[in-house]
């Protein structure tokens, strides 16, 4: 009955920052992850399908493995984590430009443990940056440590080594049925989508601990039918983060309201209202009650 149909689900794994989120955009060709300069950016496990003409492969995008300071951090590399065990293959994504960091040991310890019992891709990413022999020598270190199966040299950037690496995850895909139906690209309900989206924006116009100390929740997305109203609320954990969110005058707020509103707009074909409220919540990144409500939690295994 199978005609060598392929499908199963692939791990973007590897520290904050490396191009995780990029990559998968790249290879998905459309935003489903959000992405920033700054590290840790996805907070969430980030579903998203590619369909080829034999196959399927379901990429599972994750946050960047680091050392947890805040009961949110924990949350995020339990996500990663948890990310490697229903995996068919696994990419380990490093930054081949700037080397290997601790954060990259810290990732390999946690490969270790699947390392006989899943195939791991070694995906030397940003290589528009640097040359193929300081990859090569990245290859070699990772090689020394790990168990990997195969390894890659890609740019989320230029699209470099994305056919190779769609490629190479063919071969060690299972045989099998489709998961998701054909027109199935995310998981991810609006809501969150747009979320994102403002996140992003609070990612890339602030800085220092504001990025790290947001939340943002959607409350209301209502049709009018030519416009689609929407309410947000932005968490912070101070009163004085507050001010800096909502700027001199409410600038910064007009500013990630208007970048924010023009994405959504493309994104989801509609013109948009878009309510942008700034709250406190002390503290919330160390409270259970409140990652909870913010939709940072796990399911018991
Ligand atoms: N030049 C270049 N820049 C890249 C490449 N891939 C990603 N970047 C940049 O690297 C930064 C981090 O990218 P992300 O995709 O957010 O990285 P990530 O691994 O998902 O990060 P976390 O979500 O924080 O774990 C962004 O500024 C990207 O534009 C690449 O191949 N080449
Ligand atoms: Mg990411």
């Amino acid at each position: 009955m199978d005609s060598g149909y392929k499908a199963g689900f692939v791990s973007l794994i590897g520290r904050p920052n490396v191009g995780k989120s990029s990559l998968l955009n790249a290879i998905i060709g459309r935003k489903v992850a959000i992405i920033s300069d700054k590290p840790q950016t996805t907070r969430n496990r980030i579903l998203a399908v590619k369909h080829l003409k034999n196959a399927q492969i379901i990429f599972i995008d994750t946050p960047g493995i680091h050392f947890p300071k805040h009961k949110l951090n924990k949350y995020m590399v339990e996500v990663a984590v948890r990310a490697l065990k229903e995996m068919d293959v696994v990419l380990f994504v490093v930054d081949a430009k700037e080397g290997l960091t601790e954060e990259d040991y810290l990732v390999m310890e946690n490969l270790k443990e699947i390392e006989d019992k899943k195939p791991i891709i070694l995906v030397l990413n940003k290589i528009d940056l640097t040359t193929k022999q300081e990859a090569e020598r990245i290859e070699k270190e990772v090689a020394s440590h790990l168990n990997i199966k195969d390894s890659v040299c890609t740019s989320a950037v230029t699209g470099e080594g994305l056919g190779e690496l769609i490629e190479k995850i063919l071969e060690l895909l299972p045989e099998g049925m489709p998961f998701y139906p054909e027109d199935m690209i995310t998981d991810q309900p609006e809501s969150f989508v747009i979320a994102e989206i403002i996140r992003e924006k609070i990612f890339n116009l602030t800085r220092q601990e504001i990025p790290y100390s947001t939340a943002v929740v959607v409350e209301r997305i209502e049709d009018k039918g030519n416009i689609l109203v929407i309410d947000a609320y932005i968490f912070v954990e101070k009163k004085s983060q507050k001010g800096i969110i909502i700027g001199k005058d409410g600038k910064m707020l007009k500013k990630i309201g208007q970048s924010a509103r023009e994405e959504l707009e493309r994104i989801l074909g509609s013109k948009i209202y878009l309510n942008l409220w700034v709250k406190v919540k002390e503290k919330w990144r160390q409270k259970d009650g409140s990652l909870r409500e913010l939709g940072y939690y796990l399911k018991k295994e």
